[in-house]
């Protein structure tokens, strides 16, 4: 099928990953379909507006649904591609879980049609498009799938990464390089073909299985890199040394570019997608669980040196600066930040929160009248000690003079440069 032949396509999951998507694809003349379980999510974009926090996305999302390339619904209607971009979150006892992905895979037997081209964007464990391959066969006996008819399957399915970067979502969408892992050899050419559409990055064909394993890799390989910078964080405090002159330093060297320590890692993403390479390959991943060990461990090492210091001042105020879990963007899952803040909150400290992208206080703090969401400006008058968790734009305009009095952690390392 031709690219032109792709009149219209269905997005499963209209988040951080699929609302872009959806609308880069409306953008470029396709007719899209968004669809979420959320009602009111729905309601909003029908509206032309967003639910999430990320450059320019309000203005594409707006100008799509005002010329009508792109609505929104719960339900999925017949369409000549679908692209699937549900959560896979982990289970309590770090075991992927792809019960979003199943449902949205079982969403699409009473739609799809011979000639149909389901493509999964959700990071998923190894083996994940072959088993929903098998989801779709068991519901649609009518129908042939490439797991058993490879090439001559009436339908084509494929695993083609998400891979960008929140806050440069619509830019990195667009320019990066598509890993396409295809069930069998057609269904990655036609995948490419669609992609075509809207990438202008390579787009670089393999199989599915290796695809699945790509993505995690990539994840992994910065959660490991990150928790050597963290470990030498650790070590650098110990020995009463500045990590982040001996990084810029070391990284003078030709061969090594070591990342930035911070106060543990965040997200849906690296925080999560290492463990379903562990739980694939439990007895060969020792180097995989230490890094995540070593990130996870980083919040507590945190909290010790602020709880340490807040117990030489009376009734001390603490102002934590950031939730989000990286900067310039909203999004608190599996951050770092809420971590420590909820644990410096639990010890009845005066906290005072400040995070310029979210205007309601997270549920988590609603137990505690001593935590309270304010602007900036009383945040640093009120506190004693100065936490930055976020390196948002607004907290590296505060200058030094401004909080001299202070007592400071800076777990981003924004403020020694100056
Ligand atoms: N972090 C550090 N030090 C660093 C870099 C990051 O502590 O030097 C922390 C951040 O503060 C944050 C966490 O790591 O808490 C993750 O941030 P990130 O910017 O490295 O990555 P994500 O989670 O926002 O997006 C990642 C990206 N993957 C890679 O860079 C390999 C993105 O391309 C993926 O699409 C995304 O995961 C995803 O959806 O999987």
């Amino acid at each position: 099928m031709a690219r032109l032949d792709y009149k219209n396509i269905c997005v499963i999951g209209l988040g951080y990953v699929g609302l872009p998507t959806a609308a880069v694809f409306a953008s470029r003349g396709v007719q899209v379909l968004g669809v979420d379980i959320d009602e009111t999510t729905v309601a909003l974009i029908n509206k032309g507006k967003v639910h999430i926090v990320e450059p320019d996305l309000d203005i594409l999302v707006n100008g799509a649904v005002i010329t009508g390339k792109l609505r929104a619904s719960t339900k999925p209607e017949p369409a000549d591609a679908f692209i699937i971009a549900v959560p896979t979150p982990f289970t309590e006892d770090r075991k992927p879980d792809l019960s979003y992905v199943e449902a949205a895979i079982r969403s699409l037997s009473d739609v799809i049609k011979k000639g149909d081209l389901v493509i999964i964007e959700s990071t998923c464990p190894v083996g994940t498009a072959d088993r929903a391959s098998t989801w779709l066969a068991d519901a649609r006996p009518d129908l042939t799938f490439p797991h058993t008819a490879g090439v001559d399957a009436d339908i084509n399915l494929s695993h083609s990464p998400e891979r960008v970067l929140p806050g440069k979502v619509l830019t990195e969408l667009v320019r990066n390089d598509r890993v396409i892992g295809g069930i069998s050899k057609r269904c990655a050419e036609r995948t490419a073909s669609l992609y075509s559409i809207a990438v202008e990055g390579k787009c670089l064909l393999t199989n599915a299985r290796t695809a699945e394993l790509v993505k995690l890799t990539e994840n992994a390989y910065r959660d490991v890199n990150i928790a050597f910078a963290n470990e030498l964080s650790l070590v650098s405090d110990d020995l009463d040394i500045d990590v982040w002159e001996a990084i810029e330093l070391a990284n003078h060297h030709p061969r090594v570019n070591i990342l930035s320590p911070g106060p543990g890692v965040g997200g849906h993403c690296i925080a999560v997608d290492p463990w379903f390479i562990v739980d694939s390959a439990p007895d060969s991943t020792p180097l995989i669980k230490a890094a995540r060990g070593v990130n996870d461990g980083k919040p507590l090492k945190i909290i010790k040196k602020v709880l340490d210091a807040a117990c030489e001042i009376d009734n001390p105020v603490i102002a934590c600066l950031g939730l989000a879990y990286k900067a310039n963007i909203d999004d608190l899952r599996e951050s770092p930040a809420m971590d420590i803040a909820e644990k410096l909150a639990e010890n009845g400290i005066a906290i005072k929160i400040v995070e310029p992208n979210i205007e309601v206080m997270p549920k988590e703090f609603s137990g505690y009248p001593h935590v309270e969401l304010c602007d900036l400006p009383t945040a640093l008058d009120q506190a004693d000690i100065i936490l930055l968790l976020t390196d948002h734009d607004a907290f590296r305009a505060i200058t030094l003079g401004e909080i001299a009095t202070k007592k400071v952690f800076d777990t981003r390392g924004i403020w020694r440069q100056r």
